[in-house]
């Protein structure tokens, strides 16, 4: 017989750990700008008994039996996308943002082909072409960079196009603080006959609520995850745009046969309907004055970080993030602020900054945003405390350097975490930080 019970009774040791991350979380600020503090609702809907079901398939057209509330959900949140971001076609399947990618390479291109995506460390994401990725592995990348004012370079991405003639092209970004060109990318693309997809995972959230410039008029393809911005469960979107469908008219089967069976198998349709709720969410008013504060948060955290001395890549942001420069402290040393300012409470995540002198698993930047601490209602006031605060511990991390040699590194780190948990200005912060998150409760 099944267990009746609830979690807590069921298996105490799951729960306890559930509750433990509660109450870091309400404890402590997430400022890692892909993460979101989703809604009771959207949580509800991706714990309930839809998970229990088989409907590889698309709705009204399933492999499996039983599907006819699993078809109605789908149908729901397949309305929902389109509605929201004002496109004929989307894909609401796809487990995540990888697989989106991926599967928008399967439409699109064979193995082999060329296809062409911002650089990794100069933002991009690793299914854009990087080589440890299936996308640099599998097809000839070329990739394109961000000049020394952080900003893209999009004269050396026309040059690129021209000369390898990519068969895909990819817009969007990890660690972007700038409006992406979605225009002028749309022009690069179009002189060459390239597809253009917009990966707007970290922003679609911004655009649903008007705060950064739609790409819907300018790119053939958009993915997104579902779980930044956006603020619903983790998961992901395809979508296809007119100007897409006109540039092939099958692009929306493709991609469809592409997650299905192409590259997945049963949908998760718990996620599918937890999309479709947080769809609804954001297309209520209040999401647009949600998407509006969480720029003005990231303005105002970005001015305070740099009045009180701190280098941020292209000087501030236009968008929910920031990359902080340390190199004027030292290269490599991002792991260093990121585990002090975690102990104080203060979760954001170590990042390579363009150009980076050292190595993405010791990179020169953090990279900090505002979606999170925005949903919990905080404003420009208090990111000027916050900003502040962020100063001051990295201000405790000035002397220290990373060990050349790398086998040293590891126990380092761990030496450096030992001593800086009981540095006396981490232990003020991480105090002040309680307090503030006291007065913005999470919903849970
Ligand atoms: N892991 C995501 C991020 O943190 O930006 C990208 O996939």
């Amino acid at each position: 017989m099944i267990n009746k019970n609830p979690l807590q009774q069921a298996d105490p040791s799951i729960f306890e750990l559930v509750e433990a991350e509660k109450k870091r979380r309400q404890e402590g600020l997430e400022m890692i700008p892909s993460e979101n503090h989703t809604s009771l609702a959207v949580l509800e809907a991706l714990g309930s008994l839809l998970t229990d079901k088989y409907s590889e398939g698309y709705p009204h057209k399933r492999y499996y039996g039983g599907n006819e509330f699993i078809d109605k959900v789908e149908d729901l949140a397949i309305a929902r996308a389109k509605e929201a971001f004002g496109v004929p076609f989307a894909n609401v399947q796809p487990y995540s943002g990888t697989p989106a990618n991926f599967a928008v390479y399967l439409a699109t291109c064979k193995a082999g082909d060329t296809i062409m995506g911002q650089n990794l460390l100069d933002g991009g994401h690793l299914t854009h072409g990087w080589k440890t990725s299936f996308s640099g592995i599998f097809y000839n990348s070329v990739q394109y960079h961000v000049k020394p004012d952080g900003y893209i370079d999009l004269d050396e991405a026309r040059k690129l196009a021209q000369e390898h003639k990519p068969k895909l092209i990819w817009v969007g970004a990890s660690a972007y603080p700038r409006e992406f060109p979605f225009k002028e990318m749309g022009e690069i693309a179009d002189s060459v006959g390239a597809f253009l997809a917009a990966d707007i995972a970290h922003i679609s959230g911004l655009v649903l609520g008007g705060a950064h410039a739609s790409p819907v008029p300018f790119v053939h393809i958009i993915t997104t995850t579902t779980h930044k911005t956006l603020r619903g469960p983790r998961g992901a979107l395809i979508m296809a745009t007119e100007k897409g469908l006109q540039k092939d008219p099958e692009l929306g089967a493709k991609l469809d046969k592409a997650v299905f069976p192409g590259l997945q198998g049963g949908p998760h349709n718990h996620q599918t309907a937890a999309i479709a709720v947080a769809l609804g969410e954001a297309m209520k008013p209040e999401f647009k004055d949600y998407a509006h504060q969480v720029v003005k948060n990231a303005k105002a955290l970005a001015q305070t970080l740099m009045d009180n001395g701190l280098k941020l890549v292209s000087s501030g942001t236009d968008n929910h993030l920031m990359l902080v420069d340390l190199t004027p402290l030292g290269i490599g040393v991002g792991v260093f602020a990121e585990k002090a300012l975690d102990l104080a409470g203060i979760t954001l995540n170590k990042n390579t900054i363009p150009s980076d002198p050292s190595s993405p698993f010791y990179p020169s930047g953090i990279r900090l945003g505002t979606p999170a601490i925005t949903s919990r209602g905080m404003k420009e006031e208090e990111m000027k405390h916050i900003g502040k605060w962020i100063a001051e511990v990295v201000e405790e991390i000035k002397d220290v350097k990373l060990p050349e040699a790398k086998e040293e590194r590891p126990a380092f780190v761990k030496e450096f975490s030992q001593k800086i948990a009981e540095n006396q200005k981490v232990k003020e912060v991480k105090d002040k930080v309680r307090e503030l998150c006291t007065k913005f409760p999470l919903p849970y």
